[in-house]
């Protein structure tokens, strides 16, 4: 897969407001924030997007999931979010490395645009 800009945030190549750091993801400020509250959780693993998971990705996955969980309640909006996976141009996906949007602080509509 490409590179992008996100392989070179986690080499440190590029700075970022990094909210959360493990073996296997990094959590950090999205540069262009839909909400109050908006951090990409990805792997560091080179993942292109939900697409291009498979079942040993399973861990990984679901690793991404709790670790979402955990920023909104260390950033102060666990009573309400929403997590949103794009996957695809007509997904809505910008960035070819798989990330988890973690969105909160004001009301979201739904459905999404
Ligand atoms: P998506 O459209 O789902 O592929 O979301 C990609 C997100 O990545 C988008 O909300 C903007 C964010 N983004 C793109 N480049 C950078 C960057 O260099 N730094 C940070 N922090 N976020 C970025």
């Amino acid at each position: 897969m490409p590179e992008t800009v996100f392989a070179k945030i986690i080499r440190g190549e590029i700075p970022a407001r990094i909210v959360h750091e493990d073996d296997r993801c990094l959590a950090f400020h999205d540069v262009q924030p839909q909400a109050p509250v908006h951090v990409l959780v990805i792997p560091k693993k080179p993942v292109e997007n939900v697409a291009a998971l498979d079942g040993a990705d399973e861990a990984l996955a679901g690793h991404l999931v709790l670790v979402a969980a955990e920023v909104a309640r260390k950033l102060g909006v666990g009573d309400g979010y929403r997590l949103v996976f794009n996957c695809g141009r007509d997904g809505g996906q910008s960035v070819d490395h798989l990330h988890l949007h973690l969105l909160a602080g004001r009301r979201l509509g739904w459905p999404p645009g």
